[in-house]
């Protein structure tokens, strides 16, 4: 498949022929979502043209303020997956309950959908990449009724496919159904994301480690003794604050991403089921690790909510070795 354009249609659809039996709604799903993220796009990259910046004025379900965009890619996210036939519901990080699909044509769809719409959005103002997580899974519901939160309550290591795309300075999309990780960045002129990164394969360590170090006193003895390390390394520091970007540097460059626990968040601030799990299962994918900083692997966690929170150190393999050997080493709690 070299030496000339692969679009992500091509790949999806040759993909699906090497699995036996496969029906193609995962495929017809992937490729939904492909043209959502098209939609996005458009919208994120005239942000600054057709002055639709700043809050929307509202407050999402965690008391944040909510941009006009994330509502926007929201509403096209949704209005996709609606439209697509092969989604029987959706678990948004800006709707507090999930969403029940009917579904399309009277056809029982088997698949839930949980997605950040656009990660990062404090960054839109200021020109700075945003994101779309997403993860996907297989509902554990009978396909004749509306799903159930059981659907949606399921851990990381049981996705079926997991993607994100990257609003960067070009677009790439990046997904994985659980046999390697593969990118494809939207050429514009033909409106077509294209592979681009075969096989991507995370290096075991980088130079930078990525955290928000202004909180570094809020942080436990052990991760303070972490980070101290880091730089008594001389890793360089990257932070990006758009989960999405710091992730897909690490996984081209290597390097950790840390998000602990402070005073604020003391469960950790970012979201489990549609942001740790969904780029846990991609770096896995890749090669590396993913666990909370109390030494839980991020994809075993058994989710008990839909907005439920974890604290998270992901990245090159023996990085995240490594931080486990600090947390072992100094935390005070038994682990
Ligand atoms: P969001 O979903 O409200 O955009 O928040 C998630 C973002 C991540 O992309 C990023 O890693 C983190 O929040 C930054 O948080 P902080 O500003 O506390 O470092
Ligand atoms: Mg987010």
């Amino acid at each position: 498949m070299q030496n000339r354009i692969v679009t992500l249609d091509e790949f999806i659809i040759h993909r699906q022929k090497e699995v036996p039996f496969a029906s193609g709604e995962l495929t017809g799903l992937l490729r939904d979502i492909g043209v959502a993220a098209k939609i996005v796009n458009r919208e994120v990259n005239k942000a600054g043209l057709l002055n639709i910046l700043g809050a929307a004025g509202s407050e999402n379900t965690h008391g944040e303020n909510v941009q006009k965009l994330d509502l926007y890619a929201n509403e096209k996210l949704i209005e996709c997956l609606r439209n697509s036939g092969e989604c029987c519901g959706i678990g948004s990080e800006e709707n507090e309950e999930f969403i029940p699909v009917p579904p399309v044509d009277g056809k029982e769809s088997k698949y839930v959908v949980v997605m950040d719409p656009l990660d990062g959005s404090s960054n839109i103002d200021v020109n700075v990449s945003v994101g779309t997580i997403f993860g996907i899974y297989r509902r554990k519901s009978e396909p004749s009724g509306p799903v159930n939160a059981a659907d949606f309550l399921q851990k990381g290591e049981d996705l079926v496919a997991a993607g994100y795309v990257l609003y960067g300075t070009s677009t790439i999309l990046v997904y994985t159904t659980g046999r390697g990780v593969n990118g494809f960045t939207l050429d514009p002129t033909i409106g077509e994301f294209c592979l681009s990164h075969q096989n991507i394969q995370i290096p075991k360590r980088g130079n930078y480690y990525s955290v928000n170090q202004g909180y570094y006193l809020k942080f436990d003895v052990e991760m303070r003794r972490y980070i101290d390390h880091c730089s008594d390394e001389n890793y360089g520091l990257r932070y990006i604050g758009s989960m999405v970007a710091d992730i897909h540097r690490i996984l081209f460059q290597g390097g950790i991403f840390l998000y602990p626990n402070t005073r604020k968040y003391p469960l950790g601030k970012l979201r489990l089921l549609y942001e740790c799990n969904p780029l846990g299962f991609i770096v896995e994918q890749a090669g590396g690790r993913a666990i909370s900083c109390y030494l839980e692997r991020i994809l075993e966690i058994e989710p008990k909510e839909l907005h439920q929170r974890a604290t998270i150190a992901m990245g090159s393999p023996e990085m995240v070795d490594e931080m486990q050997a600090f947390v072992q080493k100094y935390s005070t709690l038994p682990v």
